[in-house]
């Protein structure tokens, strides 16, 4: 039977499975190199992970490697039900609490490699992350998509480390206890984009749908939603999520560099994000923090027909 060791975290409601390194023998010299060996050679390690019966539709998995840079402690390749992520914030944020947990670092600096890049965050005293995200850019501003059973709905694609449809219009009553209604909504907003064949760079796949409304919490500036790659919806406010609306922001000059945005989530959650101008978009920082949950050992085991998770 083979076996895998798994921590598990959440950041402001939205889980986080890290898998130990070892575990799945991944080849390649870069981060996207390994990502497309675990995807053809390893994907039903990844199925098995996260989808029930050992995680959920909600679940991201974080499986660390090797780093790739000198300069970082890690690699790590990000999951969910239906396939990989390029970057996760949220998820970085657990994998580093995760860390703290075992041991293997202190309060200071941290830098990890990822498929889109080396992101750098600093753990405080206080278990509290900012983490500094890949480059993040508006592709496209201020679309109109005509998506069924709603109407016209105007918004933004832009990239914070995975691409994101931001929905600027028609505003939402952002709370859990409409969470089927928005996600309907937001999976008809991501069916319209692919009908219509609107992408991000290069024809990359718009995955992430982020709605937005009214804040609840006292300073924060908005509530969002945001869909995820499949059907289930981030807990929190999404860290690359968070990162694509802050560059849209200051690419229409409603956000200036340095100035703190205060992006609460659909259950409530906060992170705290700013940005750094850079050629062709910013660096976003995003603040937040992670709690354990849980330790396990996963079973694997060859007599199970659901060894591989459900489908
Ligand atoms: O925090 O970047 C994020 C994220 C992406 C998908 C789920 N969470």
């Amino acid at each position: 039977m083979q076996s895998l060791r798994v921590i598990d975290s959440h950041t402001a409601g939205e889980p986080t499975r890290v898998v130990l390194e070892g575990g799945i023998p991944l080849v390649g010299d870069t981060m996207s190199e390994r990502r497309e060996d675990f995807r053809l050679r390893h994907d039903h390690w990844r199925a098995g992970i996260v989808r029930e019966p050992r995680g959920s539709d909600v679940l991201v998995g974080a499986l660390l490697t090797p780093p790739v840079n000198p300069g970082s402690i890690a690699g790590i390749i990000f999951f969910n039900n239906v396939g990989y992520l390029g970057m996760c914030g949220h998820g970085t944020i657990g994998v580093i609490e995760t860390l703290k947990f075992l041991g293997r670092i202190e309060p200071g600096p941290v830098s990890f490699d990822t498929p889109v890049g080396t992101v750098t965050a600093v753990l405080q005293e206080d278990g509290g992350v900012s983490l500094r995200n890949v480059k993040s850019y508006r592709h496209l501003a201020c679309l109109c998509v005509e998506v069924d059973g709603i109407g016209t709905v105007h918004g933004d694609v832009a990239y914070g480390g995975n691409w994101f449809f931001l929905v600027h219009w028609p505003t939402f009553e952002i709370g859990i206890e409409n969470a089927s209604e928005l996600t309907d909504v937001s999976i008809r907003i991501r069916e319209a984009l692919a009908r219509d064949g609107i992408t991000g760079e290069d024809g990359a796949e718009i995955d992430h749908v982020e709605l937005a409304g009214p804040a609840r919490a006292e300073g924060a500036n908005s509530r969002n939603f945001v869909l995820c790659p499949g059907s289930a919806y981030d807990r929190s406010p999404c860290g690359t999520g968070t990162s694509a609306k802050l560059a849209a922001l200051f690419a229409a000059e409603e956000l200036e560099e340095g100035a703190t945005y205060v992006q609460e989530s659909v259950a409530g959650g906060v992170f705290r994000g700013s940005v750094e101008a850079v050629e062709g978009g910013v660096i976003p920082t995003i603040v937040g923090r992670a709690h354990i949950t849980g330790e396990n050992t996963l079973y694997f085991s060859p007599e199970d027909p659901l060894q591989w998770g459900l489908e």
